[in-house]
This record gives structure tokens, C-alpha cells and sequence, in this order.
């Protein structure tokens, strides 16, 4: 089980730097944690933004303004520039791939008005774009011949000297340690938003894994701080009310009837005029009724299935409770246009820290970031390949890692990973959520640093090999608390309140 290039994560970005790394010489495969279905990619279901026509200089400029002024200064303009810049060639080469973007009947592509935009320019369709692309993605990569290896969990990274030589996974169906060398890697494994348990949008499973390994491999995480609360989440279950729901017309209303903010302001500052009504006691609601139900039905069709299947409600004639869900990590793995410090290892997607997002990232940026930087990092990863040599397997941390899964076999416990996951979410949505404090973020820490002490005492009670689910949420929730750490600790440091981080005593950017 060699292969040229190995792709780790099979969201759009992974799915991207794989079709783009396979060529008819070589051999590319993507490594999932779960089944290749399964990826926060679909969560972004409202859309993906772009100036079509490339030679509208005004509003190109217009698209990187808003991306840089959403992340309050702290994102990086080149890493924008290239990104918006290649925004109609994504979605071009999307279409030919077979994503039906929603069209007039010109046959023009749609666009509709998001957060923070100047302009309408979030391509979409309906109201599940994310999920349209994934499935175009996952087709076209088999199409040209990338190889699916699901269900492999990624313990650590093999290098040799400064460079990559592999990835050390763990193969669920059996438990074994398995190495997959490869000439050059591309890690694409998502963010941490999902550490928020109970209050997240994502998946309970991506709490960071990758960015846990890359920690270990000696890289460094940015930005960590900056966690963005999706200002709508269905209040019970924290299902994701897309942006377009505000953006085709919904209105976000308090328990007295008012609006209190422009639904259209960018996710950081609706998300906090949120909680402060929640904390002056009201509940908050979105309000679809005076689209009608044929709009509804035709621009928000998932959303309004969902709202009637999980909650009881029908939006085009109730009104639907909300809440801020943690969504999205602006903060991740120091790389500069994918690349890393270790010679032939690309990082992209969510879990970069690539400087597009800084402090605050645009709605309708993330599937263009993922799809952008995953076609760069599948040609730069391609080309490296090209280049290089397979190397040298350190077995050491094979061993290491081994090792690591026998302990946790061995022996019995008492305690439960999943109340110390519960408790993780909760402490992190309390105390690291939207409104943060010295004293808050020192509870946290102290909270934080014992539940790793205790995660080291967690074995499996379940001692069958196949398929061990405990096995597996007890190696995740201890990277999960490694990221919690570095959360927390950037957070600390940093000193003022700036997009997604508010400081309550700091309140001044
Ligand atoms: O970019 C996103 O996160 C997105 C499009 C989400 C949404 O509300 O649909």
C-alpha cells in the first residue's frame, strides 16, 4: 500500500488536492476517518462566493475588501488576492464537474446577498451547496482513479530528517497500525469547532485531530483563538439555519417581536447581538413567514424539511428558536499557500491557517478557501512527488504509537470518555465562547489541564478489536484536549477583542 501522494480528509479540500494530484502515472489516495460521505463540507450549505466575471476589476477588489475588512486586519492580502482571484475558474471547473449551480432562465448562475458581502456574490444551490460539491467531487475523484482508503484514523506523521515520508494510521476495522508511505502528503482534515459539543454545528467527531498530529510533528498552530459561532442554529439541535436564510430575505427577531440587528452584518457581531439577548432573558427567533412558502420551498427546501422533521415547525408560518453554534476554526496550522516547514507535507482546507480568514471569516468563504487551496495543494503536492523519492519509515514512532493502543486496551476504568467529552463542550462554550474574560479563560484552563490528566487514565472496557468505537473516542478526546489547551492559551494571550474573540475585559481592538 504505497502510493505517490496520500490526501488525509475527504471534505472538498481533500477531495480537490486529490483530483488534482492524480495523474495517469501515478497513485493518489484519500484517507478518511469515517465514510467518504462524511464531511463538514456539507454544512456550508448556503453557498460559495465569487466574481464571476473575471474581468470585473471592481468588484474583484470589491470581494478581497470585504474578506480583509471581515477579518479585521489580521488576514494576509496576497493569500486573499490569489483566492478571490481564482474564485470563477473554482466555479467553472465546479460546473464541468457536474455541481448544477442554481441559474436564471438566461442560464446565468445565481447569486444571492451574504453577510458582510457589498455585493451579491454567493454562488449557490439551493440550500445545499455544500453537500452538491462533495458528491460532484467524490464522483469526479473516483472518475479518475484516486484510491478511498475509509475508515483509517491518523495516529501520527512519519518524517525523515525535514521531510515527509508517510502517515501512521490506525485501521478501525481491525485495529492495526498501518503506515501508508508516500512520496508527499496533503492533510485536509477539517477544524476543532466540534470540541464545543452540545453547541456546535459540526460533527462530534472533528475536534482537531489533525491539528493535534501536526502539533506533534513540530508545527506550529495560528490564530487558535479565533473560533466563529454561527450566529443560527436551531435552538434544539443545533442544526445549521444556513445564511441564506437571512440572506434570501429572514429576518432574526427577539421574544418581544423586534429586530435588533442587520441580518446581513458579518457572523462575530450577530452572533454576540445574539447572546446579549439571550442574556437579558429574551429568546431569539428567525422569521421566514413573509417569504411564503414558495420561496421557501424553492431557495431553503433542506432547511424548511429540517426545521418541520427535527423541531415540529413549519417557517413558513411559525417562528423558528435560534441559537449561535460553534461552526468554524478560522485558526489552524501555520502554512504559507499550503505549504509547511516539513519538506513535501501541504496543509489546506479548514485546518489551515493559510491568513484568508484572520480574525473573522466571511460566510460563503469557506467552500472557496477549501476548493482553492486544495487545487493548490494537490498540484504543488503532485509536483513535489514528481521530484521525490520515498523515504525512510522512523519505526520508533510506530512503536510509540503501538504501544500507545495496547495501554489504552490494558486495564480498566471507572471513568467515562463520553461525560469528560459532554463536560469538554460545556466548559468550552461557557467559559471560551463567544464573550471571554481573564477569569473565565483561567477556569477553562484549569478545568481543561485536569480532564487531560484523567484522559491518560481512560482504557477501553470494551475490549473487542473490531470496530472499536471507545478506542477511537478516547484518542480523539485526548488530541481534543490538546487543541482545548492551545485554545484557550491563545485566547489568554491575546489581550483585546478582535472578530470572533470578544474580551469582555477587553473590550477595545
Ligand atoms: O460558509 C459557510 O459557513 C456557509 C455557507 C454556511 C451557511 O450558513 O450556509
Amino acid at each position: 500500500m504505497i502510493y505517490d501522494v496520500v490526501v488525509v480528509g475527504g471534505g472538498i479540500a481533500g477531495l480537490m488536492a486529490a483530483i488534482e494530484a492524480k495523474r495517469v502515472d501515478n497513485s493518489v489516495a484519500v484517507i478518511t476517518k469515517g465514510n467518504i460521505f462524511k464531511s463538514n463540507s456539507a454544512m456550508a450549505s448556503g453557498g460559495i462566493n465569487a466574481v464571476l466575471n473575471t474581468n470585473d476589476r471592481t468588484n474583484l477588489k470589491s470581494h478581497i475588501q470585504d474578506t480583509f475588512n471581515s477579518s479585521k486586519g489580521l488576514a494576509e492580502i496576497n493569500a486573499i488576492t490569489y483566492m478571490c482571484q481564482k474564485a470563477s475558474h473554482i466555479i467553472h471547473k465546479l460546473e464541468e464537474y457536474g455541481v448544477n449551480f442554481d441559474k436564471d432562465e438566461d442560464g446565468n448562475i445565481l447569486q444571492r446577498p451574504f453577510g458582510g458581502g457589498s455585493i451579491n456574490r454567493t454562488c449557490y444551490v439551493g440550500d445545499k451547496t455544500g453537500f452538491a460539491i462533495t458528491q460532484a467531487l467524490i464522483k469526479k475523484a473516483k472518475e479518475v482513479g484516486v484510491t478511498f482508503l475509509v475508515n483509517n484514523y491518523v495516529l501520527n506523521l512519519a518524517t525523515y530528517k525535514t521531510s515527509i515520508s508517510g502517515v501512521i494510521c490506525l485501521r478501525r476495522e481491525d485495529t492495526s497500525v498501518l503506515v501508508y508511505p508516500a512520496k508527499s502528503v496533503v492533510l485536509a482534515g477539517g477544524g476543532y469547532a466540534g470540541i464545543f459539543r452540545g453547541n456546535s454545528t459540526n460533527a462530534q467527531d472533528y475536534t482537531g485531530d489533525l491539528l493535534a498530529v501536526c502539533l506533534r510533528a513540530g508545527l506550529i498552530l495560528k490564530d487558535m483563538e479565533f473560533l466563529q459561532f454561527h450566529p443560527t442554529g436551531i435552538a434544539k439541535t443545533n442544526y445549521l439555519v444556513t445564511e441564506a436564510a437571512r440572506g434570501e430575505g429572514g429576518y432574526l427577531i427577539n421574544s418581544d417581536g423586534k429586530r435588533f440587528i442587520n441580518e446581513l452584518e458579518t457572523r462575530d457581531k450577530i452572533a454576540k447581538a445574539i447572546l446579549e439577548q439571550q442574556q437579558m432573558g429574551k429568546e431569539v427567533f428567525i422569521d421566514l413567514r413573509h417569504l411564503g412558502t414558495e420561496k421557501i420551498q424553492q431557495k431553503l427546501p433542506s432547511l424548511y424539511n429540517a426545521a418541520y422533521n427535527q423541531v415540529g415547525i413549519d417557517i413558513s408560518k411559525e417562528l423558528l428558536k435560534i441559537k449561535p453554534v460553534a461552526h468554524y476554526s478560522m485558526g489552524g496550522v501555520d502554512t504559507n499557500m499550503t505549504e509547511t516547514k516539513i519538506k513535501g507535507l501541504f496543509v489546506c482546507g479548514e485546518m489551515a491557517s493559510n491568513g484568508v480568514h484572520g480574525a473573522n471569516r466571511l460566510g460563503g468563504n469557506s467552500l472557496l478557501e477549501g476548493t482553492v487551496f486544495g487545487e493548490l495543494a494537490g498540484i504543488k503536492a503532485y509536483e513535489y512527488s514528481k521530484e521525490a523519492e520515498f523515504l525512510p519509515i522512523d519505526y520508533n514512532v510506530v512503536i510509540k504509537d503501538i504501544q500507545n493502543i495496547d495501554k489504552i486496551f490494558e486495564g480498566d476504568t471507572t471513568k467515562n470518555f463520553n461525560a469528560i467529552r459532554i463536560s469538554l463542550g460545556k466548559v468550552m462554550f461557557e467559559k471560551v465562547g463567544i464573550i471571554r474574560s481573564k477569569k473565565s479563560l483561567i477556569q477553562a484552563f484549569d478545568y481543561v489541564k485536569y480532564l487531560r490528566r484523567e484522559s491518560y487514565s481512560l482504557h477501553c472496557i470494551n475490549k473487542e478489536k473490531r470496530n472499536n468505537v471507545e478506542l477511537i473516542s478516547i484518542l480523539e478526546l485526548r488530541n481534543a484536549l490538546e487543541i482545548s489547551e492551545a485554545l484557550i492559551l491563545a485566547a489568554k494571550k491575546r489581550k483585546e477583542s478582535r472578530g470572533a474573540h470578544f474580551r469582555e475585559d477587553y473590550p477595545k481592538e
